[in-house]
């Protein structure tokens, strides 16, 4: 079989591209410790509604500026559904799910996570504009996972 020159060189700039980035993958995820801003913290997914702070989803003030929302996504809701959240405050999410994979999407933001049963998600983000935002699930969950959303309300 032959191949054409510019076909050959096409092939191996492509198999080449290919390995250049598996490899800065691959050294920034294990020589560089670098991991998705979650999976660090683990619970017991049968236990959600019995493990603290979780047994009471919702904001707790940590300072005159941050808060700690602790949100539980399950099939087809979040829960709370509704955050009330004052202008420039430092909200840090924790999710966690005590049934499926759920997305955490925070419209407007860089806050997008994946929520995985037996493990603690978390992202940060300073509200510094006034508005609503919707919270969606992003990874397909189950037949009402159009339905599954929040709001969170920035004054
Ligand atoms: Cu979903």
């Amino acid at each position: 079989m032959h191949i054409h020159r510019s076909e050959k060189i096409w092939l191996i700039s492509g198999v080449v591209a290919l390995v250049v980035f598996l490899g800065i993958i691959g050294f920034a995820a294990i020589a560089d410790g670098i991991v998705p801003p979650s999976h660090i913290e683990t619970i017991d997914p049968t236990k959600v509604a019995q493990t603290p702070p979780f047994d009471h989803p919702g904001l707790r003030r940590t300072g005159p500026n941050t808060v700690e929302a602790y949100v539980v996504a399950h099939i087809f809701s979040f829960t709370p559904g509704l955050m009330k959240i004052p202008l420039g405050t430092k909200v840090t999410f924790y999710a966690t799910s005590p049934d499926v994979v759920h997305g955490f999407f925070i419209t407007g933001t860089a806050v997008n996570m994946m929520v995985v049963p037996g493990w603690v998600s978390s992202a940060t983000h300073t509200f510094t504009k006034r508005g609503n935002y919707l919270l969606l699930c992003n990874e397909y969950c189950g037949t009402g996972h159009q339905y599954m959303y929040g709001t969170i309300v920035v004054r």
